[in-house]
């Protein structure tokens, strides 16, 4: 019993062993893209939900108040939250308003959507302001790129410009605000309703730079009551193209010095309307390798996948596997690549082969199919 237990595990360890030396097993898609953005790419957010009720922001989740005054604060409050449980209050406290921003770094290209919710109550007196700067360093300098005022007095919300639109109170509104650097633009829409679009450097004077410094929630120059904020986010958006690819080149069997064929695919799975320029970057240095095309330019999301035939003329050595990868390049950006894997096994020696063969078929006659497929039996 134990030595027919043993015999059969030799064989299948043979077989294993087998398999594994003369087939190549495996079809693995090595894919890598990045691109600096994808289309939705949360840059930062914020819900004041994980802060102590009642306490003050400076100093939490990279809040502070202006000029690093702690008494320029706003304060986590459950009165009203978008996201339960908390907001953030900000009115004059104790003689002081709330002055309270939140710096960012390395924004300052592409394109990227700010996004506050605001809660202002019916009862509200007094103004209150929400600011983006393109400068900030406590106790200057400083420069605005907008600046919106809240006034009770006028029951509207009004730019720099003078633009208004009237206040939804009682509930909360999405303040908007869409930032292209590349054009030196912004526009501000209040409850999805456009405020008002400008220039982002010369957003309140001129200036400024292509950079967002921080947003500055303000109760204003006069005593004002509370307002609440809720669910910041500030989202990068994709502008770049982004190179793909798909397909498997995996040869088993093949004649020294004979030619063998394959494809693989490339898209753009970048921003919509963005224009790719890809190339073959590198690929292995055994065999003669042929693509068709080998490279190509302004291939967009919109366009249908390339499909690039390949050719290689196998190495005229027997019983040997070729591995390697084929590896794409996006021409305006080293850092977006996409890798195929690739290997080529040319047949062993029929010889050694068979009478092995026929031991394992001879004791499983109606087993390994694929075998006697990929051998050709
Ligand atoms: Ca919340």
């Amino acid at each position: 019993m134990k030595n027919k237990i043993l015999g059969k595990t030799m064989i299948i360890g043979l077989v294993i062993l087998f398999i594994g030396a003369s087939v190549t097993v495996g079809a693995n898609i090595d894919k890598r893209s990045s691109g600096p953005y994808q289309s939705t790419d949360i840059f930062w957010e914020e819900n004041f939900d994980s802060y102590d009720l009642g306490s003050s922001m400076h100093g939490q989740g990279g809040w502070r108040g202006w000029d690093n005054n702690p008494d320029a604060t706003g304060y986590v409050t459950d009165v009203q939250a978008q996201s339960s449980p908390h907001s953030v209050e900000i009115a004059w406290f104790g003689g002081t308003a709330a002055d309270l921003i939140h710096e960012f770094t390395g924004v300052s290209s592409g394109e990227w959507i700010f996004t506050a919710y605001q809660y202002i109550p019916s009862d509200f007196s007094g103004e209150t302001n929400f600011l983006l700067l393109n400068t900030y360093n406590d106790g200057g300098p400083y420069h605005w790129s907008n600046a919106l005022s809240f006034s009770s007095d006028t029951g509207e919300v009004r730019s720099w410009e003078g633009e208004t639109l009237l206040i939804i109170f009682d509930q909360w509104v999405e303040i908007r605000v869409e930032i292209d650097f590349s054009a030196d633009w912004q526009e501000i829409y209040y409850d999805d309703d456009l405020l008002v679009e400008k220039s982002w450097t010369e957003g309140i004077e001129p200036g400024g730079v292509l950079n967002l410094a921080c947003v500055d929630l303000y109760a204003g120059d006069a005593s004002s009551t509370s307002v609440y904020y809720d669910d910041f986010s500030l989202d990068g958006v994709a502008t770049d193209p982004d190179l793909d690819c798909e397909g498997t080149l995996n040869w088993i069997d093949v004649e020294p010095g004979s030619t063998v064929e394959g494809t693989f695919t490339v898209e753009n799975a970048g921003a919509p309307g963005s224009e790719l320029s890809w190339e073959i970057e590198y690929y292995p240095s055994w065999g003669t390798w042929t693509f068709n095309p080998e490279s190509g330019t302004g291939l967009t999301p919109e366009d249908d996948a390339i499909t690039v035939d390949v050719e290689v003329v196998a190495p005229d050595e027997q019983e040997e596997t070729f591995t390697g990868e084929v590896v794409l390049v996006n021409s305006e950006n080293p850092d977006d690549t996409c890798t195929i894997d690739v290997s080529l096994a040319t047949p062993v020696n029929q010889q050694v082969i068979n009478p092995l063969l026929q031991m394992i078929l001879e004791r499983f006659p109606n087993a390994f199919p694929i075998l006697r497929y990929l051998l050709g039996l």
